[in-house]
């Protein structure tokens, strides 16, 4: 039987960089699930009788979501569900399952990075038939209609159970519950060269592979372990947990510490790697060498003709604007195009259906291909493991080598969390106020060579996104942009990125931090970071 239910908006349902984002408790508010989930399906047109995709990274809330969205879908008039065993999918194989299988499109639940438990993040993402997060002019779609809801529907039906792999039917509704590794593995062992990489384990190469207790465990372990023959207990913290242990599932150099100090340390194996919540992100170490997400980006790109699934070449590269331009020489190299998008993977989707890219790459340690359309954390670590294969040479070699051909990108990402709102509103406004009169200005030695607020014109779709990051472009090509987080759950979190470009091979050894000094200052005497945070350092620094 269904049900039409009576309902009241709720005015913050905004999907933000990366869907809807939320507090757990803001989600167990009555009817706030259901109102976001009929929102989607409202929004959407021609899904009766089709397939929805649901999986999440296991996080605290997880099954319940995912009872709610079946019983949801089924009384909305889809004819079928494909949930991950255990409710559990990363986000780049709930990609590939919404492509694989031709699915409509997909709710993948999940804050990635975000910790989770009972007072910890929870979210909600709706993707589209080509394996996308839902692009903006759906987003805005979905929002609008947030706002004006008045009733959704549910079918009423005991909960499933989605422990075990099967088929049965529900409200008039098939439900497949699938094994959630197995069209992924598949996937990674059609785009590399499995056999080269277990001979290179097979001959000594050691690795750590830190899961974090998230959703790519059981991919790790089947992948590293099982098909290429990495040493039993490469992969570590494989059991995903809905509290992810108590820590941050973010795969940077402060919560993943322990492995970035193991990979400095005279115990370090060849190779150290790490994804997130959602398995969408990737930490990338060689012994005794980090690899920065912007650096890794040009890396793979320069190098990934030594994989079977990239032998021809690319079409193109992406990148968010923030990231740094090293991915953009080496376009400039193979003579392919270069795309500056703004900040979220949603924006690459037009680019990888549309052929005119092949690789894309975000500066917060997101990097993925035309494969599936969300980036991929266990994909670019795969993708270093064929590089080595090829190579038979160090990570530390590769990185200089490339380094001294396209010449260095100092980069570096400074986060201040936890800001009042308005604050951080103001020390935008107070930028954007600024912005024509900052050209040509000096601050601490540094000319101002031009500055704006980025904007993006998609090339496939021909949509606008403005107000994407103001951007302060210094002569000689160094720049500082500063932007607010778009995923946070409390307050506001203000970006500052920073990039100097070092052409001299001679000027490669510099500590990062040391070599972005002077522009780190001149950021802090143009937004006046210090004063409008109350913060004198960062919180985190990438
Ligand atoms: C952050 C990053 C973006 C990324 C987004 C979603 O957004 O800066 O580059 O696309 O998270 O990534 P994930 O799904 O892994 O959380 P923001 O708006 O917080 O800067």
């Amino acid at each position: 039987m269904t049900r039409t239910v009576a309902t009241k908006p709720y005015d913050d349902q905004k999907p933000g960089t990366s869907g809807l984002r939320k507090k757990v408790p803001v989600f167990q508010q009555e009817n706030y699930v259901e109102n976001f989930i009929q929102s989607v399906f409202d929004s959407l047109d021609g899904f009766q009788g089709q397939t929805l995709v649901i999986g999440g990274d296991g996080r605290y809330f997880n099954r319940e979501v995912i009872q709610i969205a079946l019983r949801m879908a089924a009384a909305n008039g889809f004819g079928k569900v494909m949930v991950g065993q255990g409710g559990i999918l990363s986000t780049p194989a709930a990609s590939n399952i919404i492509r694989k299988y031709q699915a409509f499109g997909g709710l993948v639940l999940s804050a990635s990075h975000n910790p989770g438990g009972p007072h910890e993040d929870f979210g909600i993402k709706y993707n589209a038939s080509n394996g996308g997060p839902a692009p903006e002019k759906l987003t805005d779609r979905i929002y609008a209609r947030t706002k004006v809801i008045d009733s959704y529907r549910i079918a009423e039906f005991a909960d499933v159970n989605i422990d075990k792999v099967g088929t049965f039917e529900a409200g008039g509704m098939t439900i497949e519950v699938i094994d959630p590794v197995a069209d992924y593995a598949a996937l990674m062992e059609s785009l590399f060269d499995f056999a080269a990489i277990r001979a290179m384990f097979a001959g000594g190469f050691t690795m750590a592979f830190d899961a974090m207790h998230a959703v790519t465990g059981p991919y790790a372990v089947e992948i590293l372990e099982k098909r290429l023959g990495a040493a039993k207990g490469t992969v570590r913290n494989f059991v995903p947990l809905p509290d992810f242990g108590g820590h941050h599932p973010d795969p940077n150099l402060v919560h993943a510490k322990d492995l970035y100090d193991l990979m400095m340390s005279g115990k370090a194996p060849d190779f150290g790697a790490a994804s997130d919540g959602d398995g969408d992100r990737n930490l990338i170490i060689g012994r005794g060498i980090f690899v920065t997400p912007s650096d890794s980006l040009a890396m793979l790109a320069a190098n990934a003709h030594y994989a079977p699934g990239y032998a021809e070449g690319l079409k193109g590269i992406a990148r968010s604007m923030p990231t740094s331009g090293a991915a953009d020489r080496v376009a400039q190299k193979l003579g392919i195009g270069m795309y500056e998008t703004p900040t979220g993977w949603k924006f690459f989707g037009n680019l990888l259906d549309a052929g005119m890219a092949t690789i894309c790459g975000e500066e917060s340690a997101g990097t993925g291909s035309d494969h599936v359309r969300e980036k991929d954390g266990l994909w670019a670590v795969l993708l270093w493991l064929n590089i080595l294969a090829a190579r038979k040479e160090p990570v530390k070699a590769i990185v200089e080598k490339h380094w001294a051909e396209f010449g260095r990108n100092y980069y570096s990402r400074h986060d201040y969390e936890g800001v009042e709102t308005e604050r951080a509103n103001a020390l935008i406004s107070g930028l954007r106020a600024q912005l024509t009169s900052l050209p040509a200005k000096s601050f601490v030695g540094l000319t101002v060579e031009n500055a704006d607020d980025f904007s993006y014109l998609d090339p496939v779709d021909h949509s606008t996104s403005s107000n994407q990051g103001i951007r302060v472009l210094f002569e000689g090509g160094s720049r500082v942009v500063f932007r607010l987080s778009g995923t946070g759950t409390s307050g506001a979190t203000l970006r500052v990125y920073i990039e100097r470009y070092e052409p001299d091979a001679a000027k490669h050894g510099i500590e990062t931090q040391e070599a972005l000094a002077d522009l780190i200052a001149a950021a802090e005497e143009i937004a006046g970071i210090k004063a409008a945070t109350g913060m004198d350092v960062p919180t985190v620094i990438t």
